[in-house]
């Protein structure tokens, strides 16, 4: 054989045993829809609320205070935009409406909007170019209770509801998402009948048909409710959700409204739907800006708190921002949330275990190795063999490291599998438990363990149970 064949002939050889057509792991139903994933990674995000109530020191105003009383005289949406950038949040969500019915933008289909105000301009608007300027996600929330409307509790109503939905769905670009609220407090203005009016909260609003719209005018929009479609509400607004926490529920069951909300704060780990969780909390104690507050915002160790019971037990971060009277984010919001986003810079910014040596206890296949799995890329995973739903992952560090946190990623466009898990560290010669005080069940997309500091060579995870054959994206040590 001459010399080039031969090279040939090795090469080809040599491909032959690299290549592994190994297939991937079937998925375990539900999984997210794509845009659900990349909405997961969003991870934290704004949200604003700004409207009458803050010039009449209300959290629910009744639907009755004059539009004029709308003054904010040095508004700046690109300041807000600037601070969340600087917060590390992805995007923002504005209550275009809230429950008194006041819309923040010149809509035709009411008079109760901010053309009548004092304030000549489009708030909504000018936070969605100011979004887009700042490469921010822009979403919107618009309250199905609405105290101002006379026809509140009508078919008519609905029907001027779902207009204002396809009035801000097709005005302002892109929207990643849309907050149903599931609050429908009874007693309003009405147009003036000033009456406790009450109405079949999972049937009036016709949510189905609004979550349509919304799939056909902004389809890679999430639909925020109780009980999704989209993101489901954690059942409480203090910004935390399950250390177990499914990203499923039995969707036929949950609804605008549902008042099991100790359900919504751990999933159903039977669901049948793919709804991960939302937690919504605000910086102050309330959700609109009252000068009373202002010695009361959350401080940066609160905030830190937040995040790692919600980002870090698999739910989304949505803090509120309660815009002031004159139209900004006041100081002390501004600061205490950059301070919040550059601690878990420090404390997540090094990833130990990149350069650690990794082993698994079972590998699925050569395109599944366990180097997969500390390779810092979230699309490429360890997985075990069909009938292995139980493993383990130890990583060995070059020399003994420092460690205070442990972040772990499941695969979801596969599903969600792990319900179990345990972590060891080699202390000398021994293995030993982590400190932790938390359970350790679930992870989903993100799950991060806080404990004290360790120093130790080596750390182990031993998954205990899983829905079926283990899929790891990362796991990593700070
Ligand atoms: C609740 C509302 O009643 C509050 O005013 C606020 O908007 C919060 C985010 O949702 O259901």
């Amino acid at each position: 054989m001459n010399k080039n064949i031969l090279f040939a002939v090795i090469v080809a050889l040599g491909f032959a045993s690299c290549a592994d057509n190994t297939p991937e792991p079937a998925p375990i139903y539900p999984i997210p829809a794509p845009k659900q994933v990349e909405w997961q990674q969003m991870e934290t995000y704004a949200f604003i609320h700004f409207g009458l109530n803050t010039f009449n020191d209300m959290e629910w105003g009744y639907g009755d205070a004059d539009p004029k009383t709308f003054n904010p005289k040095h508004l700046d949406a690109k300041q807000w935009a600037r601070t969340f950038v600087e917060a590390g949040m992805k995007g923002v969500i504005i209550t275009a409406k809230h429950h008194d019915g006041f819309c923040l933008w010149p809509t035709e289909l009411t008079d109760y909007n901010i053309t009548h105000s004092s304030y000549k301009g489009d708030v909504v608007g000018e936070l969605a170019s100011a979004c887009r300027e700042y490469g921010l996600k822009f979403g919107v929330y618009l309250s199905p209770w609405d105290r101002n409307r006379s026809d509140y509790g009508e078919p008519s109503y609905v029907e001027y509801y779902h207009a204002q939905l396809r009035d801000l769905l097709t005005r302002y670009g892109d929207i990643f998402e849309v907050w149903f609220d599931g609050a429908n407090g009874g007693d309003g203005y009405y147009g003036g009948a000033k009456e406790r009016r009450s109405i079949d909260r999972r049937n009036y609003y016709n949510f189905p048909k609004a979550w349509a719209m919304v799939g056909e005018l902004q389809p890679n929009a999430i639909c925020f409710s109780d009980g999704g479609p989209g993101c489901r509400w954690v059942g409480n607004e203090s910004g935390h959700v399950g250390t177990t926490n499914w990203a499923f529920l039995r969707g036929a069951e949950v609804y605008p409204g549902y008042p099991k909300g100790d359900e919504l704060f751990i999933g159903h780990a039977d669901g049948d739907a793919w709804i991960p969780a939302e937690c919504d909390v605000s910086i102050r104690p309330g959700w609109f800006y009252h000068e009373s507050e202002d010695d009361k915002v959350k401080t940066p160790d609160d905030l830190v708190d937040i995040y790692y019971q919600s980002v870090g037990h698999n739910g989304n971060m949505l803090l509120n921002f309660p815009v002031n009277k004159e139209g900004l984010i006041s100081k002390t919001d501004s600061i205490n949330a950059v301070r919040f986003h550059q601690r878990i810079t420090q404390e997540l910014g090094h990833n130990l275990l990149l350069d650690a040596k990794v082993e698994a206890s079972d590998v699925r296949g050569k395109r599944f190795d366990a180097t997969f799995a500390n390779d810092g890329d979230f699309d490429t995973y360890w997985a075990t063999s069909d009938e292995m739903t139980t493993g383990s992952l130890t990583f060995t560090f070059n020399q003994p490291q420092q460690v205070s946190r442990l972040m772990l990623q499941e695969y979801i466009p596969l599903g969600q599998r792990v319900k179990n898990f345990q972590v060891e560290y080699q202390n000398g010669s021994v293995w030993v438990p982590l400190p932790l005080d938390e359970e350790t069940t679930t992870i989903g997309y993100k799950r991060i363990l806080r404990f004290p500091e360790i120093t130790s060579s080596a750390i182990r995870i031993n998954f205990t149970d899983a829905r079926g054959p283990l899929c790891i994206s990362e796991v990593a040590a700070f």
